[in-house]
């Protein structure tokens, strides 16, 4: 039961180390080092090489080391095997804890406190009590869910966004274009966990903005192929946004001389918001191939159709 490694950011070493802890007898390559690929019956990859997969005959499951799996799903010659995404506490944890982050940091003006610091400047600025601050979170799966579970013991409104009707105890939710409507009116945050599919792409554009209420800061952790850069800047230039926070760009790394580099109402950060920590998202792996290899059923499998 071998398992093939293919990442360029993630550090193989860590996962051999911990993936051994908790399957012993797992045989682990990294490619380009896989051998016979008829040996490879599990790939745990990020980005693979186009066409890579189809090259594996007895493939039994691709673990994805990301939750988002637009790159994989992408590659016209993707195998049929099940594709189970990551969802792991450790990954899970570091998202809500951005989205945190972020919010507090717009909410409680931290940038202009830095700013006075640097002239010791003593001056209280204000600021709006978190129980009159509306979060907006379009997405309402793993990460949505922990992202509106860590901003309610903080007293933020939150409410939730979902392609079908939820049911999440404590948590007030709408779906559907009508849902996003009313999400959008109420929105002094919007924070962006969708993944990112034919319906999803570009989602954060102008029309969206819009109908924000003005002075709202728009948070996205998700994709950058959800985000219309152009809209966002001018947008940001008319002062109806306050702010952005991003993590993802449609082109990773954010190239030298991107205008969003130098925005004094951006923040980037470089695609770290959720961490695929190894010692907190090895037993998620350990756990499908076990399953895969009892023959039970595997968790966390992409639906191709739908895109996520
Ligand atoms: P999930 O699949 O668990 O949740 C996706 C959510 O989005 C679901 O609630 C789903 O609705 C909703 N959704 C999908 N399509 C639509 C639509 N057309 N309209 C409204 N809602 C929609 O994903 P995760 O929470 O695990 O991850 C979300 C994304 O976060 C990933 O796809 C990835 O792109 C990004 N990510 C970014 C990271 C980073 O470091 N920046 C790290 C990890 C992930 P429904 O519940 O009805 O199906
Ligand atoms: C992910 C990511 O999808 O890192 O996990 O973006």
């Amino acid at each position: 039961m071998t398992l093939l490694f293919v990442s360029a950011s993630d550090n193989a070493e860590v996962w051999r180390a911990e993936l051994a802890r908790r399957l012993p007898d797992l045989p682990f390559r990294v490619w380009p080092d896989m051998g016979d690929p008829a040996d490879i019956r599990y790939a745990l990859v990020w980005k693979p090489p186009a066409g890579l997969l189809a090259g594996l005959p007895n493939l039994k499951a691709i673990l994805s080391l990301g939750a988002g799996v637009e790159p994989l799903l992408n590659d016209p010659t993707l195998p049929d095997a099940p594709l189970v995404r990551m969802v792991a506490e450790g990954l899970t944890e570091d998202m809500a804890a951005y989205v945190v982050l972020q919010v507090l940091r717009w909410q409680r003006t931290l940038d202009a406190y830095v700013r006075q610091q640097a002239e010791a400047v003593w001056k209280p600025l204000g600021h709006r009590p978190a129980s009159e601050v509306r979060v907006g979170i379009l997405g309402l799966g793993v990460l949505g869910e922990a992202a509106a579970r860590a901003l309610l013991p903080l007293g933020f409104d939150v409410l939730g966004w979902s392609r079908t009707r939820k049911d999440i105890p404590g948590i007030a939710t709408v779906h559907g274009a009508d849902g996003l409507k009313e999400l959008a009116a109420r929105s002094d945050f919007l924070v962006c966990l969708l993944p990112l599919t034919a319906e999803t792409r570009g989602i954060l554009g102008a029309s969206l903005f819009a109908a924000l209420p003005r002075g709202a800061v728009v948070i996205n952790a998700a994709r950058g192929g959800h985000l219309v850069e152009a809209d966002l800047l001018a947008a940001l230039g008319s002062g109806h946004l306050s702010g952005a926070s991003l993590d993802v760009f449609a082109e990773e790394p954010l190239r030298a001389g991107h205008p969003f580099w130098t925005h004094p109402k951006i923040h980037v950060t470089p695609h770290n918001a959720g961490v695929t920590h190894p010692s907190r998202c090895a037993d998620h792996v350990a756990d499908a191939i076990r399953r895969a290899e009892a023959g039970q059923p595997l968790l966390h499998v992409v639906d191709r159709t739908r895109g996520y």
